[in-house]
């Protein structure tokens, strides 16, 4: 097939076929590659592809289209070995960063030693002093409002404020392969007992007047990490209702979840369970599309 290796309605059908009978993408990539494909063309050819596939589905159903999303760890888990080794500092976290459980349908995934201890520790000091009643954003105008549904206290950094959330980010980019630009600054959440988090979407809803401004400023949000600051002796889980998935908080743990349109049919309904007993610190970094500036 290759001497000029074109991607024809034939082959997209055949990718499409292998793929949607449950082949894993890495056996298609080997099967083109072994009638003569490179790997770099055949992999933008399965890519292409399948966004152009997905995009005609979504078409066909009235959805909103499909956005690219991070997706940690590339193929083969080099990313995840990047970042490790590099985390051989004075901030390493004990036994490294690991995946701890990684859904594919809804995509969550689930890290061990993301953050140390002691980078933790001085977010939690940093954002202390800064803490405000967290509010939500204002469906009508794009504003935020004080709401009944998250009983926490918040602060935003600004995106590298200060060396320690630039150390975080510039591991967030790498482990996501997303460009640190695309990143809001880090929020930092206490909940104190009994607060809590009641389920929501973390993208904005199209179907809110506010929204089209908030969009203005890089997009769409496409994922989140929400990084476990402490251990709180009780509650807390971070709840994923339609995955029937729950996550325990545990210092320098996190859990990633993407969405790649801002529609309930990406299953990322979530919430975080009333903290039973003492507190429950978090940061969550958001990515947007584009540049956040
Ligand atoms: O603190 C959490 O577990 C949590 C749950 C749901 C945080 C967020 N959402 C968030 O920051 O968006
Ligand atoms: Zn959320």
């Amino acid at each position: 097939m290759p001497a000029a290796q074109q991607i024809t309605p034939e082959l997209q059908r055949w990718i499409v076929e292998q793929l949607s009978t449950g082949q894993a993408a890495e056996v298609v990539l080997q099967a083109m590659c072994g009638s003569g494909w490179t790997r770099d063309v055949a992999g933008q050819a399965l890519e292409s592809t399948l966004h152009g596939h997905l995009v005609a589905h979504a078409q066909a159903r009235g959805l909103p289209p499909p956005a690219r999303v991070p997706e940690p760890m590339g193929a083969d888990g080099s990313l995840l070995h990047a970042i490790d080794a590099r985390m051989g500092s004075p901030s390493a976290c004990a036994g490294g960063l690991r995946v701890l459980a990684s859904l594919l349908n809804q995509r969550i995934i689930v890290f061990g030693g993301l953050l140390s201890d002691a980078e933790c520790d001085d977010l939690i000091e940093l954002a202390a002093a800064r803490l405000a009643r967290s509010e939500t954003v204002e469906s009508l105008t794009g504003g935020s409002q004080i709401n009944d549904s998250r009983t926490s206290d918040g602060m935003f950094f600004e995106r590298e404020e200060n060396l320690l959330c630039s150390r975080i980010e510039q591991r967030i980019a790498t482990l996501l392969a997303w460009p640190l630009e695309n990143g809001e600054g880090l929020q930092v959440l206490r909940y104190r007992t009994n607060a809590e988090y009641k389920p929501h979407y973390d993208y904005f809803d199209p179907l809110q007047p506010g929204t089209p401004a908030v969009l203005e400023r890089g997009g769409q949000r496409v994922a989140s990490l929400v990084m476990y600051l402490n251990t709180p002796p009780r509650g807390g889980a971070t709840v994923f209702p339609e995955a029937h998935f729950s996550v325990l908080p545990i210092k320098g743990h996190a859990v990633f979840f993407s969405y790649d349109r801002p529609h309930p049919m990406t299953r990322t309904l979530h919430g975080g369970a009333p903290v039973l007993d003492g507190e429950k610190w978090v940061a969550t970094k958001w990515l947007r599309e584009r540049r956040f500036d």
